[in-house]
């Protein structure tokens, strides 16, 4: 087979993570340092397929660090997937999944970035029925406002995106080498996904599924990736 026609679509995401099969490896996989800026939250749009994106001041401080990460990543904007997670665990679909998607500060564009094996790195949440998360209630409403006006609604200062991430996702992740799960699915991500769901109401996730019913891409093939893991 010639160079050029080399099969390159060999980091596919989402996967579905078998935890016989991870390494753990500390040193890779050292405790993630997370910024959130509660002002940098710019406001939340509901596209025509459904969609919700919180968009990220362009300057933001909200930055993430960690040894698996090469440099400093800034905060761009956060989604959701929803009707089912888009990571499996072992099998398991979770019932929805946040995704903070980071831009590696070392790319002069968002284009750029997405050309490059390091260009993204994206942190992903799992969800599962349970109880309520008071902060995605507040953001909820200014979902559900932007979807019926047709237009972007601001994001109040007091709305804390940490109350979205699990407590002990710092140190317990997994992490592997991926692509975007929407066209034109670009393998420019790191991927981090955090090995603790959080929880969101019943209600909260049928609110979701009036936006649209299920937004979430199969599985791809892992090929030889590794996935690595937190220690434990
Ligand atoms: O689905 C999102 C897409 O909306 C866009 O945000 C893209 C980043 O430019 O990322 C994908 S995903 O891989 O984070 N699902
Ligand atoms: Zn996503």
């Amino acid at each position: 087979m010639s160079m050029k026609k080399r099969n390159v679509a060999n980091r596919q995401s989402p996967i579905d993570i078998k935890t016989k099969k991870v390494v753990a490896d500390p040193d890779k996989c050292s405790p993630l340092t997370i910024r959130f800026n509660h002002g940098d939250c710019v406001d939340v749009a509901v596209n025509d397929e459904g969609n919700w994106k919180v968009s990220v001041r362009p300057h933001s401080t909200s930055l993430i660090r960690g040894s698996h990460l090469t440099g400093t990543y800034r905060l761009l904007q956060f989604h959701a997937h929803w009707g089912g997670s888009e990571h499996l665990i072992d099998g398991k679909r979770f019932d929805a999944e946040i995704h903070f998607v980071y831009w590696n500060t070392r790319y002069y564009s968002m284009d750029e970035a997405c050309k490059r094996g390091d260009g993204l790195a994206v942190l992903g949440v799992l969800v599962e029925k349970g109880a309520e998360n008071t902060a995605f209630t507040q953001l909820l409403r200014q979902i559900e406002e932007s979807n019926k006006l047709g237009k972007p609604v601001r994001i109040p200062i007091s709305f804390d995106p940490t109350r979205l991430i699990p407590r002990s996702g710092l140190s317990k992740y997994y992490t592997y080498l991926g692509g975007l799960t929407t066209p034109p699915y670009s393998e420019c991500v790191v991927w981090t996904v955090m090995q603790t769901p959080i929880t969101m109401s019943e209600a909260q996730l049928k609110t979701l599924s009036t936006l649209t019913t299920e937004n979430w891409r199969e599985c791809q093939r892992v090929h030889a990736r590794k996935v690595y893991a937190t220690k434990g």
